[in-house]
C-alpha cells in the first residue's frame, strides 16, 4: 500500500466519504467491523440498516411516537427506538471511542510493519483528527474533552503526516504551532516517546530504561510485573521487547521530515539523555516520584552493562508472553495499545509473511470505527456484553420485557448473553500469569476472553433475570455455568473486602510509587473499586435468591465482607468515587442497588441515607444532575456546566434503590429526562460517561438509552408505589 500525499480537504467536515455505502458487519460472537462498498451492485446486495445510519450519524426518519403520558411510556418509547439498534444476533454495537492516543498506536504500528489500510479508512482516519483538532489552538488531547498536550498532539501530528497529510495543510500547521508552544516533542510523556523512537524521529536514548529483566525476576518478588495491572503489564511486555532491541524504523524521507517538524531545536543537537524525564507540565498528571527517578538512575547505569544472557534470556520470555497472549485472544488481545505492539514484535520475529502477521491484521479491524466525526481507534474491540446485560436488566426491571412485543428481543439477547459466556479456562493459563476464566463474562466479547469482576457480575444478573423472569424464556445457561461464575467471583474478593477489576491484587500499594505513565494515575496494580465490588454483591445476593443452597455460607461470607468494603469506603459527605464512570454518580448508583439487596435503605442505614443527602446536595434547578469529567481527576465533586441525563439517571437509580422516602426529587428528574427525550423515542448524545485510569474519558453511547429507559420505568414503579403508601 502506498502512504503517498492524499489530496486531502481543508475542513473536517467536508465530506470525506460517502457515508452510504459503510456497513458494520456484525459476525461471529458480536465482533464488529466496519466495511466501505465500492459498487452499486454491491450497496443493493448488502442494503444499509437502521443500526448502520445510527453510528454513522444519518437520520433514521423514524415517525414521531405518540407522545408520553407518563415515564413508563417515555421509558417504552424510548425502547422502540433502541429496537432499532439491536443487531440481528441479539446485542447491541456501539462506538467506543474518547482517548486520544491510541490512533498513533494504531497508526505508527502499521506503518512500521508495512501493514496497510483503504483509502476510506485513512480518509476517515484524516477526517476524524481534523474533526477533533482543538478549534482554539489545532492541537489533541489526551482524550476528546481534554485541553491540548503534547502527548495528544505531537503523536496525532504524527499519525496525519503518516497518512499522507501535508505539513503544509493548515490544520497541521496550526497543530504545529501549539506543539511548538508546548515545547515541541522532547517534552512527550514516556509512552509517546516510545511510539516515535519506534519510528525513528525521537532518540531511544531519550527513554528512561524498560527492562525486559524484571520478567525474569522470581515470582515471588513484590516488584515482578505479573503483580502489576494487566493493562500496565500486558502494555509493557511488547514495550520491554523492542526497547530491549531498540527497535527503530529505517530512516526515510518523511522520518527525516518528521525530526525537523516535531522540535522546536535542531534533531541532530539534542541531548537525549537529559529528555528521559523532560514531561511537558500540560501533560503531567502523576510525576514521578523521587524514589522513581532514584530507581531509573540505577537503571539507567546497568543497561549499558546489561548481561547478554540474562537479556536474552529476558527476551525469549516477552517474545513468549507476546506469543501467548495472541493466542489467548485469538489475536484480538487484551486492548488496542499492546495490540499494537505485539504486533509489531510478531512481524519482526515472525515476519510479514506469517500467519501471526494475517491474524493480527484481521482482528485490528475490530478496534476500528466509523462515526459522524470519522474513523477513530475504539478502547477495546466494543463494550458489547456491558451494553447487552445493562438493557437487558432495565427492560426486566420495568415490566417492559414482559411486554409482548419485546419478549422476542429478550430471548435474542439471552442467545447472545449464553454464547458470550466463557466456559473453560485460557488456552495458556498459569505460564501467562492470567486469572482463570471458566465462568466469566467478559467486557466485550468470548474471543477477548478476558474475566472481569463486574462484567461477570452483570452477566450473570442479566441471564438469571431473562431465564427467571421472562415468560416463554429457553434455559440456555445452565444451572452448573451459573455455578461456575459463582465459583469464579466467590475466588476474586480482595483482602480488603472488596474486588477488584480482572484479578486479584497481587502487589504492595507501593508500587503506585514507581508509576511510569506520567499522564495516567492508579494504573501499577489493581484496586478494589466500588462498583466492581456491588455489581458482585448484587450478582450473588441475585443468584442466592434462586438457588439459596448453593455455596450459602461462601456467598454470606463474600457479601458481608463485600458490604463491610462499601461501608468504609464511602466518604464522610457520603459520596462513592468512581473509578469507570464519571464518577460519583455513577458509583452511587452501583452502590444503592447492592445496599438494598442487603435490606439497607434510607429508613434502615445511615450510609443509605447519606448517600441520598449526598446526591440531593447535588441535585441542580432544573431537577437533573451533571459532573465534569474533572471530578475523576481529583475526587472532589467538579460541576458540569450542562446538566447530563445519563447521571441524572444514575442518581435517580441510587434514591429509588435507596427507597427514598419523598416523591418530589425523582418527579423533578423524571421531568428533566423526559424533556430531553426526541419525539421518535431516542435522545441526544450528551457529554463523555466513562473514564479510566482517573485522567481519560471513554464513551459509552448505549448508557443514553439503557440507563434512561430502565430509571423512567423504575421510577414509575416506585411513585405509584410511594403514592399507594400514602393512600
Ligand atoms: C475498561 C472498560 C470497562 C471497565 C469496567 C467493566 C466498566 C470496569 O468496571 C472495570 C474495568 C474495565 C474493564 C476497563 C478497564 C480499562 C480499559 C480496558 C477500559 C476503561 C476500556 C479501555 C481501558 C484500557 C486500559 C485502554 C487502553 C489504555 C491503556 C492505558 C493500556
Amino acid at each position: 500500500m502506498s502512504y503517498a500525499s492524499l489530496d486531502i480537504p481543508t475542513s473536517g467536515e467536508t465530506s470525506f466519504t460517502d457515508y452510504s455505502r459503510w456497513r458494520l458487519r456484525s459476525s461471529e460472537d458480536g465482533r464488529h467491523t466496519w466495511h466501505y462498498l465500492k459498487t452499486d451492485e454491491e450497496c443493493q446486495a448488502w442494503p444499509q440498516t437502521n443500526l448502520d445510519k445510527y453510528w454513522l450519524g444519518i437520520p433514521l426518519n423514524l415517525p414521531a411516537l405518540p407522545p408520553p403520558k407518563n415515564a413508563l411510556d417515555a421509558a417504552r418509547n424510548g425502547y422502540k427506538f433502541y429496537k432499532h439498534l439491536q443487531d440481528a444476533d441479539g446485542h447491541w454495537p456501539g462506538e467506543y471511542g474518547g482517548p486520544m492516543f491510541l490512533m498513533p498506536g494504531l497508526v505508527i504500528g502499521s506503518y512500521v510493519t508495512g501493514m496497510g489500510f483503504t483509502h476510506e479508512e485513512k480518509l476517515e482516519m484524516i477526517r476524524y483528527l481534523l474533526n477533533r483538532a482543538h478549534p482554539d489552538d489545532g492541537g489533541w488531547g489526551l482524550h476528546i474533552e481534554g485541553h491540548s498536550t503534547v502527548f495528544g498532539t505531537a503523536l496525532n501530528y504524527v499519525v496525519m503526516r503518516i497518512l499522507g497529510v501535508s505539513a503544509e495543510h493548515p490544520a497541521l500547521v496550526k497543530a504545529r504551532a501549539t506543539l511548538h508552544k508546548l515545547g515541541g516533542a522532547t517534552g512527550v510523556p514516556s509512552w509517546g516517546k516510545f511510539w516515535l523512537s519506534i519510528l525513528n524521529v525521537y532518540d531511544w536514548e531519550g527513554n528512561n530504561p524498560i527492562p525486559p529483566e524484571l520478567w525474569v525476576f522470581p515470582d515471588v518478588l513484590p516488584i515482578h510485573p505479573h503483580r502489576w495491572w494487566i493493562h500496565t503489564r500486558t502494555v509493557y511486555i511488547p514495550m520491554a521487547y523492542l526497547y530491549g532491541m531498540r527497535y527503530k524504523m529505517e530512516e526515510n524521507d518523511l522520518i527525516l521530515a518528521l525530526r525537523q517538524e516535531l522540535y522546536t531545536q535542531d534533531y541532530y543537537s539534542i541531548d537525549w539523555p537529559a529528555q528521559r524525564n523532560n514531561i511537558c507540565e500540560a501533560d503531567l498528571y502523576v510525576p514521578h516520584t523521587k524514589l522513581f527517578d532514584i530507581l531509573y538512575a540505577i537503571l539507567g547505569v546497568y543497561e549499558p552493562c546489561a548481561l547478554p544472557p540474562l537479556r536474552k534470556a529476558a527476551m525469549e520470555k516477552c517474545y513468549r508472553l507476546v506469543v501467548q497472549e495472541d493466542e489467548n485472544t485469538g489475536y484480538q488481545t487484551l486492548g488496542p495499545v499492546s495490540k499494537m505492539m505485539n504486533l509489531i514484535v510478531r512481524a519482526h520475529v515472525d515476519g510479514r509473511e506469517s500467519e501471526a502477521y494475517r491474524l493480527h491484521a484481521e482482528k485490528r479491524a475490530d478496534f476500528m470505527w466509523v462515526g459522524p466525526e470519522g474513523m477513530r481507534m475504539c478502547g477495546t474491540n466494543g463494550s458489547q456484553l456491558w451494553d447487552i446485560a445493562f438493557i437487558t436488566e432495565a427492560l426486566v426491571e420495568t415490566g417492559l420485557g414482559e411486554e409482548e412485543e419485546n419478549r422476542e428481543s429478550l430471548i435474542q439477547a439471552l442467545r447472545w448473553l449464553d454464547q458470550c459466556q466463557l466456559q473453560n479456562n485460557p488456552k495458556y493459563y498459569e505460564s501467562s500469569y492470567r486469572h482463570a476464566t471458566k465462568g466469566a463474562w467478559p467486557f466485550s466479547t468470548r474471543t477477548q476472553g478476558y474475566t472481569v469482576s463486574d462484567t461477570t457480575g452483570e452477566g450473570l444478573k442479566a441471564v438469571m433475570y431473562i431465564q427467571e423472569h421472562v415468560e416463554s424464556a429457553p434455559r440456555l445457561v445452565s444451572e452448573r455455568r451459573l455455578c461456575d461464575t459463582v465459583d469464579l467471583l466467590l475466588d476474586m474478593q480482595n483482602y480488603d473486602g472488596g474486588f477488584a477489576s480482572y484479578e486479584i491484587i497481587r502487589g504492595p500499594k507501593w508500587l503506585e510509587y514507581l508509576n511510569p505513565a506520567e499522564v495516567f494515575g492508579a494504573i501499577m496494580i489493581e484496586h478494589s473499586y466500588p462498583e466492581c465490588t456491588t455489581s458482585v454483591i448484587t450478582a450473588l445476593s441475585i443468584f442466592r435468591k434462586t438457588y439459596p443452597n448453593y455455596r450459602a455460607a461462601d456467598i454470606q461470607h463474600v457479601i458481608d465482607r463485600a458490604v463491610d468494603f462499601l461501608h468504609k469506603s464511602q466518604s464522610p459527605e457520603g459520596g462513592w468515587v468512581g473509578s469507570w464512570g464519571i464518577c460519583f454518580t455513577y458509583a452511587a448508583q452501583f452502590a444503592c442497588e447492592s445496599l438494598a439487596l442487603v435490606g439497607e435503605t434510607y429508613s434502615t442505614s445511615t450510609y443509605a441515607r447519606k448517600a441520598c443527602e449526598f446526591l440531593l446536595k447535588h441535585q441542580r434547578a432544573d431537577g437533573g444532575w451533571g459532573e465534569s469529567y474533572k471530578t475523576c481527576e481529583t475526587s472532589i465533586w467538579v460541576e458540569h456546566e450542562n446538566t447530563q441525563v445519563v447521571q441524572t439517571c444514575w442518581a435517580t437509580m441510587a434514591l429509588i434503590y435507596a427507597q427514598y422516602p419523598k416523591p418530589e426529587p425523582i418527579e423533578r428528574a423524571v421531568r428533566l429526562v423526559m424533556s430531553r427525550q426526541n419525539s421518535d423515542g431516542s435522545w441526544n448524545q450528551e457529554a463523555m460517561e466513562g473514564i479510566f485510569n482517573k485522567s481519560v474519558t471513554i464513551a459509552y453511547p448505549n448508557f443514553k438509552f439503557s440507563f434512561t429507559i430502565w430509571m423512567l420505568g423504575r421510577a414509575h414503579l416506585y411513585l405509584e408505589e410511594l403514592r399507594a403508601r400514602k393512600s
